[in-house]
């Protein structure tokens, strides 16, 4: 649940990764701590890791600068993605306030994309919330395999599996060099954003 402190004129709230295991969520995180400048991201927290999987979450805070005099202050967390951890992933999505969905092109993770958006859809529905109604942008990532002799999912096939129903923005990513990782975040920080503001402003409070 976003935060919005009249007093302090900040508006904080948490974006989610979320995807099957090894898609990418991590190393998405990894690439906009490297990048960002001090000024403009604390520390990146990554609870619990082995190897490159992660068993709780990693946590990376933003300050995305002023708008209409509010400080916009985010939390970016990933999920793990492996199956075993769904109690964890419910615990990581409280108080979400926007989330990006990362799909993974192998041929072969096809069904876990598809099981882990219906995991996430089933997750949000406990906690009372509709994927359909929620900002969210879905990131194709790994596309640097697509040149490769490995088999992988076309954007077609992967907007028929993920995106018939949610119809929101879709991103072609490679994130270990940090192509469209950007170009996700900042969509999903505006929706997200746009998406609090509105409701503030519904329930007759400002922004
Ligand atoms: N080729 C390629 N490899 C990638 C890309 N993005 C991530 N990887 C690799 O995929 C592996 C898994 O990446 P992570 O970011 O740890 O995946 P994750 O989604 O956080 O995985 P869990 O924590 O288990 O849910 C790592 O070895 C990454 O370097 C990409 O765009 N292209
Ligand atoms: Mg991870």
């Amino acid at each position: 649940m976003a935060l919005i402190d009249l007093n302090k004129k900040e508006v904080h709230c948490k974006i989610v990764y979320y995807g099957p295991g090894r898609c990418g969520k991590t190393t998405n995180l990894l690439h906009i701590y490297a990048t960002m400048n001090e000024q403009h991201r604390g520390k990146m927290l990554t609870i619990d890791t082995k190897g490159d999987r992660t068993l709780f979450f990693d946590l990376l805070p933003l300050n995305l600068g002023k708008i209409s005099g509010f400080d916009i202050r985010i939390q970016l967390y990933t999920v793990p993605g492996q199956v075993m951890y769904e109690a964890t992933r419910k615990l990581v999505l409280k108080g979400v306030d926007g989330l990006v969905f990362v799909a993974d092109p192998l041929r072969v993770r096809q069904a876990r994309n598809i099981e882990s958006l219906e995991g996430l859809r089933q997750n949000l529905l406990e906690m009372h919330l509709n994927l359909d109604a929620m900002p969210v942008v879905l990131q194709y990532n790994k596309r640097d395999l697509v040149d490769t002799p490995i088999p992988t999912l076309t954007v077609a096939e992967l907007d028929q599996d993920l995106n018939q129903t949610l119809k929101v923005p879709t991103f072609e990513a490679v994130a270990t060099t940090g192509l469209g990782v950007f170009e996700t975040l900042k969509e999903i920080s505006k929706r997200t954003v746009t998406n609090v503001a509105n409701k503030h402003l519904l329930s007759g409070r400002k922004p």
